[in-house]
């Protein structure tokens, strides 16, 4: 079942699109071909004469100091040009982390000498040649000094730090839990998860003199890294060119920064040379930080008819002993259902380990494991239809916030979803259902996102031939941000979708801020709307008052529409026939959505590479988020516990979709990952010296073809312009959300055994 088979039954967003243009519309992939026959050129395969090949040097020891380090016998070696570590190479200028924490220090090193987590930076290795830098960077001789090690965080809660800041409470928690006569808790675990992206983290770094440099580098934010740099090595923003037109998947580890990169600048500009990096796949795994681990205690206290009257959720995620990252673990719990009483407590754990970093749906994704398997105890507690329970518990506005929803249409999730996968048949049962040797379980858990916005920037060029370029510095990882452009001028202006262009991933084009927090489409299609109106415009105006306009007594309005131009009854002409006769090569219009007023430069600029311009999730009036309901089938073998997860429907509510197609892939990706997450993905931490044990694609298991089942997404969702100017609401990390619980809950309801530690593993079964 795909989701073209449902939407004649259910209906599907493009239903409420208001729109008879290419917007809302399921189109292929604009960057489709190039991809598939290699047209499409990432960043490692930019080619540049002369450069040379970088190799990281990792610490092999999970914490101390370098004693010593000796670079004789790799500067010996053939091909040698440059050995860089803490001691030798310069220090850039030390910077504010994203969220605002000043550097302690005024200029730093991407390299250490006191170690704080197995695989950190400690030396590169420059040659001509990518096996010469390779063989060289294993003669670099380091002697530690090991010092006591926390690998990971102990299971009794010590060593955790409340953050204040985080902590939400209402009503009187403690007393709805003393007094209600049902009541769960449980503690729920998740280990570390990486975003293993196709495509390995690299860069091409060229310095053309002192104070300007080019890198070709994947990136989730073009204008965010190429500030960075410019900032690092102190010189001006418009002397730093990011170009990253195509990136194979980031997952939001692309999205800032990292001391590899810093690094690869420092060898360029030492040597004088470009110079390449790719980083290994095994140093994926420490580089740069994926999901932490966390563990999460849930309590929810109900009445007997399932009226949910207090929660109290008590999340911690470890993060780095130097850095503070939080996987803010309430999230979810917040705003899910309706609890009058209220209590959500984040803390972090320092351990050490590389800093954890923003893997799809930060937070939002560990804290629905936590809250929905603790509602689907609850649900068995009450001996109640999970669904059920869930419908007497939804609410009607953000208790959070106060707030009315923007849009939320959950309910109608519930009802699309678990009629489309049957599940008025389920035997509540555990173990009643089966298939030969196979247990059979049925479980559902729901996913939200919140909505996030920030201003963007875009210019439209009609060129002389008609053809329509679309610019913006905003990027494309497989998500679909070529296609939606196209749509979204194309249908603004009135031509058709083949003859509009799309040039993205450039900091030489208009500015954006990070394709992250799922905000992207809505905010660079709202940019592209803006200004492709006000090129139709334009162009309507130099129909009717040119004095060369041959449609200049046509009407007192003219329409355009599939590329031509003309009153609504009389002749139209093409588009490049106006501009020839008015002689014009090119009509270019820029617009911005940043906030009414007068902006400087900085101001204008601060917008784009920093996190101040963005909106999470409530306007002023509004609570905004997506919402998915997940019901999942599994066959759990009898004897050898192994899971399959064999069927899937996933009805969402993400407002508009711009393209269902390309929505829909967004929402299988998530559940894919989600089933990853539930059944394979797990970091192996060795207690001796935090190394990852299984640092590779081999060991560390990632779904493939055969662990999927079909997949049917359904949307349910419709326009919401209380949420963003077109209607749309959050998608790229909606559907990763609520995954991983409803496997577990199926994975109850077929074996009666509550696994509450991912992944689902066969030993945890049998
Ligand atoms: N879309 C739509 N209608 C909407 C919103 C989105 O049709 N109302 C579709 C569009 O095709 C759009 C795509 O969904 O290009 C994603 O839109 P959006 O939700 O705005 O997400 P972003 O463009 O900001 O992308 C980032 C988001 C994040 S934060 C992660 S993490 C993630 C994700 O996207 N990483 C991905 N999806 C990914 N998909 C791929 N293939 N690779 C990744 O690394
Ligand atoms: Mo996504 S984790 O916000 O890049």
């Amino acid at each position: 079942m795909t989701v073209h088979d449902t939407r004649e039954k259910f209906g599907d967003a493009s239903d409420g699109a208001a729109t008879s243009g290419p917007l809302g519309r399921a189109h292929a992939r604009a960057d489709g071909s190039a991809k598939v026959t290699g047209a499409a050129t990432y960043a490692m395969e930019h080619r540049v004469a002369g450069a040379l090949h970088c190799v990281l040097v990792q610490a092999t020891i999970g914490a101390g100091r370098v004693v010593s380090l000796d670079r004789t016998a790799a500067e010996a070696s053939p091909g040698v040009r440059l050995v860089i570590d803490a001691a030798s190479a310069p220090m850039v200028k030390a910077l504010a982390d994203y969220w605002g924490n000043q550097p302690k220090v005024d200029y730093e090193s991407p390299f250490a000498a006191d170690i704080t987590h197995n695989g950190q930076l400690v030396a590169a290795v420059v040659a001509d040649t990518l096996e010469e830098a390779r063989a060289a960077a294993a003669r670099v001789r380091i002697t530690y000094e090991e010092t006591p090690l926390r690998a990971t965080f102990a299971a009794d809660g010590t060593e955790t730090h409340v953050v204040d800041m985080l902590a939400k409470s209402w009503g009187d928690p403690d007393g709805a839990m003393a007094g209600a006569p049902v009541r769960v808790e449980a503690t729920y675990e998740t280990p570390r998860e990486y975003h293993m992206a196709i495509e390995p983290h690299g860069l091409i770094v060229e310095w053309e003199a002192d104070d300007r440099l080019t890198i070709h580098e994947a990136t989730q934010w073009v204008d965010g890294t190429a500030d960075w740099f410019a900032r690092a090595f102190e010189i001006p923003f418009e002397n730093v060119r990011i170009v990253s037109p195509y990136v194979g998947g980031g997952f939001g580890s692309k999205g800032f920064v990292l001391p590899h990169s810093i690094a690869a600048a420092v060898a360029a500009r030492m040597t004088g040379r470009p110079v390449k990096l790719t980083i290994a796949r095994s140093q994926h795994f420490t580089a740069f930080g994926a999901r932490p681990a966390t563990r999460q205690t849930v309590k929810i206290a109900a009445a007997a008819d399932g009226t949910i009257v207090g929660i109290d959720h008590d999340g911690t995620n470890e993060t780095a002993l130097d850095k503070v990252f939080v996987e803010t673990l309430g999230v979810v719990t917040s705003m899910m259902y309706a609890a009058p009483n209220f209590r959500s407590t984040q803390r972090i754990a320092p351990v050490h380990t590389v800093m954890p970093g923003a893997f799809r749906a930060p937070g939002k994704n560990p804290s629905a494991f936590a809250l929905e398997s603790a509602m689907d105890e609850l649900a068995v507690a009450l001996d109640m239809d999970p669904v059920e329970l869930r419908r007497r518990n939804e609410p009607d506005h953000d208790f959070e916030t106060g707030k009315p929803w923007s849009s939320r249409r959950l309910l109608q999730c519930y009802d699309v979803a678990a009629e489309a996968f049957g599940w008025s048949n389920r035997n509540p049962a555990p173990r009643s259902m089966r298939d030969g040797r196979q247990l059979v379980g049925w479980g559902m858990a729901v996913g939200t996102h919140p909505v996030y916005s920030s201003p963007g920037e875009a210019t439209i060029r009609v060129r002389a031939d008609g053809k329509v370029e679309v610019l913006s510095s905003s990027i494309d990882m497989g998500t679909g941000t070529y296609t939606i452009l196209a749509q979204t001028a194309a249908d603004a202006i009135g031509v058709p979708m083949e003859s509009v262009e799309v040039k993205l991933g450039d900091s030489r084009l208009p500015r954006a801020p990070v394709a992250g927090g799922s905000q992207l489409a809505n905010l660079m299609t709202a940019a592209v709307h803006k200004t492709a109106v006000a090129v139709r415009e334009e162009l309507i105006a130099l129909g009717l008052t040119d004095e060369n306009s041959p449609l200049r007594n046509a009407a007192n309005t003219l329409e355009i529409a599939d590329g031509r131009i003309g009153a609504s009854r009389g002749e139209a002409i093409p588009i490049s026939a106006l501009l020839a006769a008015v002689g014009r090569d090119v009509l270019e219009v820029n617009r911005d959505t940043l906030p009414e007023g007068e902006r400087t430069p900085e101001e204008r600029l601060r917008f784009f590479t920093s996190l101040v311009g963005m909106e999470h999730g409530a306007t002023a009036t509004h609570a905004r988020h997506s919402f998915c309901a997940h019901f999942i089938e599994v066959k759990v073998d009898e004897d050898f516990g192994t899971v399959r997860v064999s069927r899937v429907v996933t009805a969402v509510d993400a407002g508009r979709l711009y393209n269902p197609k390309l929505a829909d892939s967004q929402f299988k990706g998530g559940i894919i990952m989600g089933i990853g997450m539930a059944l394979l993905e797990e970091g192996i931490t060795d207690p001796r010296n935090g190394r990852i044990l299984n640092a590779n694609f081999g060991d560390y298991l990632v779904p493939t073809n055969a662990d999927i089942p079909n997949i049917a997404t359904i949307s349910v969702g419709q326009p919401d312009y209380e949420a963003t100017p077109l209607g749309g609401k959050a998608v790229g990390e909606l559907s990763i959300v609520g995954v991983a619980p409803a496997i577990a809950n199926a994975v109850y309801h077929a074996t009666g055994k509550r696994v509450r530690d991912l992944p689902i593993t066969l030993e945890k079964l049998i």
